[in-house]
Parts: structure tokens; C-alpha cells; sequence
């Protein structure tokens, strides 16, 4: 279908096993996520995109530890392992994802003071990265999601879309979760009562 775009969520090195915030299998989806891109006419993939002192590393806060929460300007904040550097190899698409197709790469996330989860907005909820935008401007009425993780960026991208109008739906099989303290059921849970459909 013309109008429907598939969106790769973070399938980079540092979210699969050996990375820095590795989530558990996040490698095994990939063969599923090359044959949704095959079989899709428009592919955009998202790469978080930190620098090396990015705010929502435990690193950059004095006593902070990785997977804590901390209260920042725009509202509760996940601290993580430093992960997703521009420019390193964890940061690097995982090696046998087919993206040539892909038409056009959203960075998020490099903006020191605040972390990006979605797709669509940054974790204010108000800074948008732009993609709402081009897939308006091009047509695009319907988005399916996969990638890494469930619970986190592709679970607020999902929200974030249906919000901004868009039919959406989350391949569950090509995803994997980071599933904090119970993370993956409540957003699991978020994003069937907004509509999102999960296959
Ligand atoms: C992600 C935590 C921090 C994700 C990115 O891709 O789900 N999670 N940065
Ligand atoms: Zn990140």
C-alpha cells in the first residue's frame, strides 16, 4: 500500500546482545525485520544518536545507576548505561539489517539536556523531530512499527503516532523489550487502549 510507511526502531549493536543496554534477543528479530522490509514500498528507520556526555546516562549524575529513575525538567527520567554514542560502533545498525531501502533515517536523542524514547517527539512530549511532518507532507496515512525496545522507543513512537493520526500497528514478533519492572505489560497496555493494533 502507497500510503503505509514501516519504521525500524533502533536496531543498532548496543541494543542487541554484547551492547551496552543489550535487550534479551533484540538479534533474533532481524530476519523478520528484512522480510517487513522487503515487503513494505516506504521504510524509515530511527537511530538513538547520543553524545558522550548525553543527560540520561547514569555516568553523567553524581551516584546515579543505570536503570534507576530520576526527576528531571520535563518529568521522570530512566537513567542508562551510556550507550548509543554517535559515531561508535554500538551506535551502527545491527550488520544484517538490509537497510538500503530505507528512505530516510530519523536521529534522536542528541540533545544533551533531553533524551528521545519516540519517533515523533522527544521525552518533553513538545519537541518534535520532524517525522510527523514528512510523512504528512508524503502521503503517508498508516505506520507499522518493529525494532527494539517494545517498551520503551517503540512503544512511545506507537503512541505517539496514533496520537498524531496516523493508523498504527506494532508487529510484536519483531520486537523485543527491555521490560523494567514490569515495563513491557503496561505499555503493552497503553498501546491497545489508544488503538494501536498489535500483531
Ligand atoms: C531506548 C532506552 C534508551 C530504546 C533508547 O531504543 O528503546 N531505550 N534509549
Ligand atoms: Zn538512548
Amino acid at each position: 500500500m502507497a500510503d503505509k510507511a514501516l519504521i525500524v526502531v533502533d536496531l543498532q549493536n548496543d541494543f542487541c546482545p554484547g551492547g551496552a543496554l543489550a535487550v534479551e534477543g533484540g538479534d533474533e528479530i532481524v530476519p523478520l525485520v528484512n522480510h517487513l522490509i522487503s515487503s513494505h514500498d516506504h521504510v524509515v528507520l530511527t537511530q538513538d544518536w547520543h553524545p558522550a556526555d548525553h543527560s540520561s546516562f547514569a555516568s553523567q549524575h553524581e551516584g546515579g545507576a543505570p536503570f534507576e529513575t530520576i526527576d528531571v525538567a520535563y518529568g521522570p527520567q530512566t537513567l542508562w548505561p551510556d550507550h548509543c554514542v554517535q559515531g561508535t560502533d554500538g551506535a551502527a545498525f545491527h550488520a544484517e539489517m538490509d537497510w538500503t531501502r530505507a528512505e530516510l533515517v530519523i536521529r534522536k536523542g542528541f540533545r544533551r539536556e533531553i533524551d528521545s524514547y519516540s519517533a515523533f517527539f522527544e521525552n518533553d512530549h513538545s519537541t518534535p523531530t520532524g517525522l510527523t511532518g514528512y510523512l504528512k507532507d508524503r502521503g503517508i496515512g498508516e505506520v507499522v512499527l518493529c525494532g527494539l525496545a517494545t517498551d520503551f522507543c517503540v512503544g512511545f513512537s506507537a503512541l505517539d503516532a496514533v496520537a498524531s493520526g496516523f493508523r498504527t500497528s506494532v508487529v510484536m514478533p519483531a520486537c523485543r523489550a527491555i521490560d523494567l519492572d514490569g515495563s513491557l505489560d503496561v505499555m503493552t497496555a497503553r498501546m491497545r487502549d489508544a488503538g494501536v493494533h498489535l500483531l
